[in-house]
Order: structure tokens, then C-alpha cells, then sequence
């Protein structure tokens, strides 16, 4: 690779930061159950610990996203205890994620709930994680509402908008400057009719009217399989409405698999409709790019490096792309040229520079191979086997 190559690969990984979230190093399942790992983390200082084993080899994940309900079940109380856990593994707490879809209460929706109590009670939560995330000092709070029902004609899907316009429009109102919320949208599961927020639209229409503050954020498995995320994302360049990614990948619906790992080109190809916007409009996207994973079989910690390499690897290529060529080629309509133009960067082996750089940061070359012999696997899985041990996995 040429040296102006090397050099675009170098300054993109020193720019690019990968959030962890918490659950993804904890024992996670199907609803067909779960297969216990005795290395998992329980305690949000095993998650943090084990984030900063990935920071550790990768140098590029310094926060941690959490989920209050997991995370922080005391609310504010504990927020003391994740302040000392940040400074104890030098790993800033990221966004907030509320937990608005797992207590009895919201068997029929959360904020689009048609019992206003329960209207008030997950707005109040909501309230909560802003207030939360203003103590630890992270910008942003990112709801998943899991709200939607199972049959047509069991609700009235206009209403619940109405319902979600007004919960939204409060909990903007509490933001603080600096604050972002970030509504994530998801085509159905748990609901299998209608989901409230199904799709970008929708998010965007409802991030639009609670605020200036409200953005949309883009889980890459919440999509139907032939629609076309980077056109998504492109959209949402366009409307500054972009507030972040969760990545992972999946082969049919939301499943939850490592990144890269499917469908590589489909995120180099994310990567590059944020590239060629930063090259033109000559500004940094102010994105969050997190992890949102179920390491049902792999070793958490190893999917976790896996998906972090995998991410620089495809940001680097992303970088490769001559946007300037690219775009004349594009006026041109020289079809072939600027598909290769393309296509050309994707399958650039950008391994020995990013190996360099490594280097050059005092990283391991290897994460991989650093991680499985600093003897962390190993203690981990001594210190909590016997507490995973009594975890349950069945799913009824
Ligand atoms: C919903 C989702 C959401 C999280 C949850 C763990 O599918 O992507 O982001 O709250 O997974
Ligand atoms: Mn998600």
C-alpha cells in the first residue's frame, strides 16, 4: 500500500472509537434459552473490567454503554459506584440505554401504552436515565421501545403516535444542553403486528418533533433483509439526524452476530456514505458507533475483540476510497470506474497497516493473540464459575 494509503488508514483508526455495551459480555440467549459461559460478567464491574480487557488490546473502545435496568437497578444510587469502576478501568460510561420493554407493566406498550399510569411510569424511567447520564457525564440516552401489538384491530396505532409525540416531547423538554436522545427503531420482535417505531420514518418524525435534541439511531439488524441500510444512513446524513449506529450482524432477522461476519461489505459500505459525507461537506459526523451484540456461543470477550478488529478493518478501508476521483466519476456516470473505484478500496489488505499503527500506539499487533495469553480468560473463569454455575438457562 502506498504511503498516502497507509497514512489514511493510520489517521482514520487514531478517529475512530467503538462503544461496548455492557450485555454483551453477560449471559445472553435465545427465547430458546441460554448456554451458560463461567467466564461471563454479572456485576457491572466484571463488565467493565472485561471492556477494559478489549480497550486494553485494541485501543480504540474507552466507554461502555449501559442498561440501566441490568446496569444500574438503583437508579441515581449507584451512580457513585460506576463513577469509581470508570476511574478504577480508565472506562467512561456511555450512552444510557432505558429499559422500557422487560417489567409485567408493559405487556402492552411502554410511552404508547393506552393506560396513561403506564404512560407516566416509563416516561418517569426515561426521565430517570436522562438524569443518569448527566450524572456520568455521557451525552446520550438511547431508547429501544419494544411497543407494538400482535393482531390487527387490538390497538389504535395513531393514538399510540399521539402517545409517543407527548412522552417524547417531555422527556426532551429535561435534556440538557450537550444532551442527545437517540430513538431506535425496529421492524417488529417482540411484536409481530405493528412495532411504534418501525423504521427510520417513523423515528425521524418523532425525533423531529420532541426536539432539536432527538436524533435517530440505526441498529443495523433492525432492518428487513432487501432493504437498503446505507441509503438509510444517507438519508439521515442528509437530515443531520444521525445520532448513532448499533452494529452487529445478522443472516436473517435481528440476530444479533458479530459484525463483519455475514455481511462485511454491507458496513464498509455504512462506513463509506459517512466518509464520502465527511469528505464533502469537509466536518466530522458527530456519530456514536456502538456494538450491539449476542454472543450466545463465542467467548464474549474474543467476539468483542473480533468485532472491534473487524470494525477498524472496514473503517480503514473506507478511508482508502479517492473521494475526489469518486465523485467525478459519479458526475460522469463512468459506471464501471467508480464501482471500482469502490470496490477497489473493499479489497485492499489493510491488515499490515493497521498492524503498524498498532505498533505505533504501544497496542499488540495481534489483540487477539495478546489477550489469550495474558492469562485474563483463565482468572476470570476460576473467579466466576462457581456464581454462572447457578444461572438459569432455560427459557420457560
Ligand atoms: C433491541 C436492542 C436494543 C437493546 C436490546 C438489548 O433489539 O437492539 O438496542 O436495548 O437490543
Ligand atoms: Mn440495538
Amino acid at each position: 500500500m502506498k504511503d498516502k494509503g497507509v497514512e489514511a488508514v493510520w489517521k482514520a483508526l487514531d478517529k475512530l472509537n467503538i462503544e461496548l455495551t455492557s450485555w454483551g459480555f453477560a449471559n445472553t440467549g435465545t427465547r430458546f434459552g441460554k448456554f451458560i459461559q463461567a467466564a461471563a460478567a454479572t456485576t457491572i464491574e466484571e463488565k467493565f473490567s472485561d471492556a477494559a480487557q478489549v480497550h486494553a488490546v485494541t485501543g480504540a473502545c474507552p466507554t461502555l454503554a449501559l442498561h440501566v435496568q441490568w446496569d444500574l437497578p438503583n437508579g441515581l444510587k449507584d451512580v457513585p459506584q460506576v463513577e469509581k469502576l470508570a476511574k478504577q478501568f480508565s472506562i467512561r460510561p456511555g450512552s444510557i440505554n432505558p429499559n422500557i420493554f422487560q417489567n409485567q407493566e408493559y405487556k402492552y406498550g411502554s410511552v404508547g401504552n393506552p393506560d396513561p399510569a403506564i404512560r407516566r411510569t416509563a416516561v418517569r424511567h426515561i426521565l430517570d436515565c436522562v438524569a443518569i447520564s448527566e450524572a456520568l457525564g455521557g451525552p446520550d440516552i438511547s431508547p429501544w421501545f419494544a411497543d407494538g401489538s400482535n393482531y390487527p384491530g387490538t390497538q389504535n396505532i395513531r393514538k399510540r403516535i399521539g402517545f409517543f409525540e407527548e412522552g417524547l416531547r417531555e422527556i426532551h423538554a429535561a435534556l440538557k444542553p450537550g444532551q442527545r436522545l437517540l430513538l431506535e427503531y425496529k421492524p417488529f420482535e417482540p411484536a409481530f403486528y405493528h412495532t411504534d417505531i418501525a423504521d427510520w420514518g417513523m423515528a425521524l418524525l418523532l425525533a423531529r418533533g420532541a426536539g432539536p435534541q432527538a436524533l435517530v439511531l440505526v441498529d443495523t439488524g433492525h432492518h428487513y433483509q432487501a432493504q437498503n441500510i446505507e441509503q438509510i444512513v444517507a438519508w439521515l446524513l442528509h437530515e443531520n439526524m444521525i445520532g448513532g449506529f448499533h452494529f452487529n450482524d445478522r443472516r436473517y432477522a435481528d440476530d444479533d452476530l458479530t459484525l463483519g461476519s455475514i455481511d462485511p461489505y454491507q458496513i464498509f459500505r455504512i462506513f463509506h456514505e459517512i466518509r464520502m459525507f465527511e469528505w464533502e461537506t469537509q466536518t466530522t459526523a458527530d456519530i456514536a458507533y456502538m456494538v450491539d451484540q449476542s454472543h450466545n456461543l463465542k467467548g464474549k470477550i474474543e467476539a468483542m475483540i473480533q468485532t472491534v478488529c473487524t470494525a477498524q478493518e472496514l473503517y480503514a478501508r473506507a478511508a482508502l476510497v479517492d473521494h475526489g476521483r469518486l465523485a467525478q466519476l459519479q458526475q460522469e456516470c463512468s459506471l464501471v470506474d467508480a464501482e471500482e473505484t469502490l470496490r477497489g478500496a473493499f479489497w485492499q489488505d489493510v491488515r499490515p497497516a493497521i498492524e503498524e499503527w498498532r505498533k505505533s500506539r504501544n497496542l499488540p499487533a495481534d489483540p487477539m493473540r495478546a489477550f489469550r495469553a495474558n492469562g485474563y480468560l483463565e482468572r476470570i473463569t476460576r473467579e466466576r464459575s462457581e456464581k454462572n454455575r447457578n444461572t438459569t438457562s432455560s427459557y420457560a
